[in-house]
């Protein structure tokens, strides 16, 4: 095992990685109060206490710095002989400045902006959410020139998924792979919002400790910060992926993290300011296609869902009877909703199309949602969790979705979703091909592990649309049995 423990597993989400009191010595911090003189400083080769920040850099930053939130590009300046791109920001009562190796050629000039207006385009003109993601992988590539670049999205619970991946050398995919939620810990998630690109430029790093005369400065707030000195326990998850340098770039939509761009290179390797924004950018820009996609998808999911109770309840109309209904559109039930099943059960008679437990379980799922399903769709992705032996079926019904059509003898429709832990394993365990180290606690195969564990018993979630489709269904098989009856009073009279 690593130099982690146990009890440093169960801590992760406290703790506190804005306040490392260190930074990654790929650049150099200066902290002024906010007059300007230096009081702290990490990474500079001479002692620059009590200096004016102003001549140190040829630039009076106070006045813009402290007026604005977040971070100031305050472009190209000199420092001890050398360029650099220079950034700043406010930490409470300091200002901070952060220096970086300015790469010769690079800048934001018009050849870079029609790029970027490229990009923007290609982007726009991909089809579904996983081309999208593909081609934001080889896009993020280009401009990061990382190895392996994944497009990770958060899924239900915080645990993720690689929907798109670009790699140019000989690393493993993770295409498709599932991680559990403790992998990128709670304050992660949340500082990456407010903070949207981060690079480890060389996961060997020696952290260069912030230099003050005051204790204080050891726990000043680097939640801004580009060089902030990353968890000892990502760097060792990071070394037992065999990976050299990591960076990762935020999606954001409507001030939530969808999802991270996460790039791996496999030896050390800085990101210029310039290529920090360009992906800032292409990442916002990623973010306005994705949350367009979902609103697309969302109505396109209404539409095929009214679309096809349309033409399932038309068979129910030229049918004799419900059995007859659910024998000849049984199937097609379970299709609609993207179920793994469909049953139905009315007094004795119980109805399987696809994926059902055994009748006997059956009745008593039945049983045990007649009465709360008659009032409004039961919805869940854990059944085992909701349902007293359901555990003993969760493999092909940890998901259901039941409606009560309350007639003389009432009619219980259920849709039935496998456990997502099965379903992945169906489409083939996505960490078996990929080389892993048997004693290490932090990898990605331990990661598959612990997300099955988080996963078990539970399956994809039931959309909104879906439930409302399943309300609807029941509405319109009523409706079709009031007209039937009407048509036979009429002919009685
Ligand atoms: C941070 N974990 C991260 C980050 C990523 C991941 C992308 C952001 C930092 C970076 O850019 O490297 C995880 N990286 C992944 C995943 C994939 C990937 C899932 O490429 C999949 C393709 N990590 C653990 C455990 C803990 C943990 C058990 O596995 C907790 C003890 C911690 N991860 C952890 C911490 C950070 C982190 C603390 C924040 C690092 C920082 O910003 O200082």
């Amino acid at each position: 095992m690593s130099e982690f423990n146990a009890s440093d597993l169960t801590s992760c989400d406290r703790e506190p990685i804005h306040i490392p009191g260190a930074i990654q010595p790929y650049g150099v911090m200066l902290i002024s109060d906010l007059s300007g003189t230096v009081v702290g400083y990490a990474n500079s080769e001479q002692n620059v206490l009590g200096r004016a920040i102003a001549d140190l850099i040829g630039l009076d930053c106070t006045a813009s710095v402290s007026a604005r939130a977040g971070l100031v590009a305050l472009g190209v300046v000199t420092f001890e002989g050398s360029l650099f791109d220079a950034v700043a920001y406010r930490s409470e009562n300091h200002l901070v400045v952060e220096l970086t190796a300015t790469v010769r050629g690079e800048a934001l000039d018009a050849a870079f902006l029609a790029d970027m207006e490229t990009i923007g385009v290609s982007l726009d003109q991909t089809g579904s959410l996983g081309d999208l993601s593909q081609q934001a992988a080889r896009i993020f590539q280009e401009l990061t020139g990382y190895s392996r670049v994944m497009i990770y999205r958060f899924t239900d619970d915080d645990a993720g998924v690689v929907l798109g991946e670009s790699i140019n050398d000989q690393s493993a995919s993770f295409m498709n792979h599932h991680f559990p939620a403790s992998d990128i810990p709670k304050q992660a998630r949340a500082l990456y919002v407010r903070n949207k690109v981060r690079v480890i430029a060389d996961v060997h790093y020696t952290p260069a400790p912030v230099v003050s005369a005051s204790t204080d400065l050891s726990s000043i707030d680097m939640s801004d910060s580009t060089l902030r000195s990353v968890s000892p326990v990502h760097i060792q998850y990071l070394k037992n992926m065999g990976v050299a340098a990591s960076a990762s770039m935020s999606i954001v939509i409507d001030g939530i993290l969808w999802g991270l761009v996460a790039c791996h290179h496999h030896e050390p390797r800085v990101l210029s300011l310039t290529t920090r924004l360009a992906c800032q950018t292409v990442a916002a820009a990623l973010a306005r296609q994705i949350k367009t996609r979902d609103e697309n998808e969302l109505y396109r999911e209404r539409m095929r869902l009214r679309a096809h109770e349309d033409r399932v309840i038309r068979h129910l109309g030229s049918n004799d009877g419900l059995a007859g209904f659910f024998e000849s559109s049984g199937e097609e039930l379970a299709t609609l909703m993207h179920a793994d099943g469909f049953a139905a059960a009315q007094g004795g008679d119980i109805f399987c199309a696809g994926n059902c437990p055994e009748n006997l379980d059956l009745r008593a799922v039945a049983e045990h949602v007649r009465q709360p399903a008659a009032i409004k769709p039961f919805v869940t992705s854990t059944l085992s969790k909701r349902m007293p032996g359901a555990e003993a079926y969760k493999d092909v019904a940890s998901g259901l979705l039941a409606v009560t059509m309350s007639t003389e003898v009432p009619t219980i429709l259920m849709w039935f979703r496998a456990e997502q832990l099965q379903t992945v394993k169906w489409a083939g365990n996505p960490h078996k091909d990929v080389e892993y180290s048997p004693d290490v606690t932090l990898a990605p195969r331990v990661s598959f592990e612990a997300w099955s564990e988080s996963v078990s018993g539970r399956s994809r979630e039931w959309t909104h649309a879906e439930t409302e489709s399943a309300t609807r269904i029941v509405k319109l098989m009523l409706e079709v049995r009031n007209n039937r009856r009407m048509r036979e009073l009429n002919r009685e009279l």
